[in-house]
């Protein structure tokens, strides 16, 4: 393939003559880029080992996930995570965040285990944070460990299993409110979201299934009671419809956690592969955001099922964006991603994910919304359609050049070759 550079005039006169075209409908193009420019996404750490974490080397993904494929250069260890995080941000326009899970603690080498973690056993990411100013999310790991294997979790109906649960969840609370403050103190970031998400379920048909949803609600109450101050730390919980070895019920549903969020006032996580495959998350927001202040979303691509394929650029994300940014929600929605690919080179896969995510609510920053709206309460809806589509092939690509330009990352083919050269000379060097 002949890569050639981007003209730089080339670019600035397409820029130029979009910025008029989108002018014409009334679209600020330097305004939606402005806004672009402050939306920090969280990028989850583990798409860079395959969920794997290093707290056990031999350790197998639990929890019904999986990821598939071998595809050579996986992080073997913290020091190679970050490196590879910082080679993704600097392909990525804008400042963002990193979401860490309990797995990926640095002990030193001795057994530190789940409910005694603390923030002493993150204090190497808190140092690279702050130096490389990203804020940070947080995630209690109810999975991919023997406490783990019966199946069930915060919903056990095993006290002892049930407890060393809860107490992991409180341990992480404290650990997120630790990295909110001190974050939030050296680089006024936004505070830490710590989210819990437990695999808890059957495979096959239940006979009972209340009690394992009261046992939950419980153990998050237990595990909520501590107070945290919330310009450090917000909690939020994220239900599924089913996992691998729980196709049958799921104690932690939707329908569960969107009543637990209402009622204790915490965020609720929408993880877009965690529905019935026709059904997106778009069409939720607006509705849950009436009763909730906050939401965490994992945006994600199911294939036939919660697959957590690579976010791409197709109608679900830009339905996303696009209700996010017409319902005004950008602060109270907090953008995450949630996928692990592990057959095709992991640092492209953070790359290719996020910049999709940031071009869709680009092209919803840019939507000609004055207008469909005035068509839209007209009851003209002939215009609309019409507009709708038509904003399909307005040059959003000229504008997206424009910005990652101005934030000093690579475009098209020149962001594959900076990839290309990373696994050549660092990523396929790993056994
Ligand atoms: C699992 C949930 C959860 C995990 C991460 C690793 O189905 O989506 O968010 O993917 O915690
Ligand atoms: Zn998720």
């Amino acid at each position: 393939m002949v890569i050639m550079a981007a003209n730089p005039t080339s670019a600035e006169w397409a820029y130029n003559l979009a910025r008029e075209r989108y002018a014409d409908l009334g679209v600020d193009t330097e305004l939606a880029l402005k806004t672009l420019a402050e939306v920090s996404i969280s990028l989850h750490c583990w798409q860079g080992d395959d969920v794997g974490g290093f707290e056990n080397p031999d350790g197998e993904l639990g929890g019904g996930l999986a990821a598939t494929g071998n595809y050579p250069g996986k992080a073997r260890n913290a020091d190679e995570l970050r490196m590879d995080l910082d080679q993704a941000y600097s392909l990525i326009p804008g400042t963002h965040r990193l979401n860490l899970h309990s797995i990926y603690a640095e002990t030193g080498g001795q057994r530190v285990e789940r409910d005694r973690l603390e923030v002493e056993h993150f204090s190497r990411w808190l140092d690279w944070a702050k130096e490389k100013k990203h804020g940070l999310d947080f995630n209690p790991t109810c999975f991919s460990h023997p406490k783990a294997n019966g199946g069930f979790t915060l919903a056990s109906a095993d006290p002892g299993i049930r407890r060393f649960w809860i107490d992991h969840c409180i341990a992480c609370r404290r650990i997120g409110a630790a990295f909110g403050e001190q974050l939030s103190t050296a680089l006024g970031t936004a505070p830490t979201i710590t989210n819990i998400w437990i695999p808890d379920g059957y495979k096959d048909t239940p006979a009972d299934r209340k009690t394992h949803r009261l046992l939950l609600a419980d153990s998050l109450d237990q595990i909520l009671e501590e107070k945290l101050n919330p310009a450090y730390h917000k909690d939020a919980v994220e239900g599924k419809l089913f996992g691998i070895g729980a196709e049958s019920y799921t104690a932690g549903s939707h329908e569960f956690y969107l009543g637990y969020a209402i009622s204790r006032k915490t965020l609720l996580t929408l993880d877009s592969g965690h529905f019935h495959p026709t059904e997106t998350i778009a069409d939720k927001i607006s509705s849950v955001l009436i009763y909730l202040d906050e939401i965490l979303l994992h945006v994600s691509r199911g294939v036939r099922w919660d697959s957590d394929h690579v976010v791409i650029l197709n109608d679900d994300l830009l339905a996303i964006m696009q209700e996010i940014v017409r319902g005004g929600y950008l602060k109270r929605v907090h953008i995450g991603l949630d996928y692990f690919d592990a057959s095709i080179n992991r640092l492209a896969a953070w790359v290719i994910g996020t910049r999709n995510a940031q071009k869709a609510l680009l092209q919803a920053l840019l939507e000609p919304s004055v207008q469909l709206q005035r068509l839209e309460a007209a009851g003209d809806y002939t215009g609309r359609l019409f507009l709708l589509e038509e904003a399909k092939s307005l040059p959003y690509g000229a504008v997206w050049e424009h910005f990652c330009t101005q934030q000093g990352v690579p475009t098209g083919a020149n962001v594959l070759e900076e990839i290309r050269k990373y696994e050549a000379g660092v990523l396929g060097k790993r056994l």
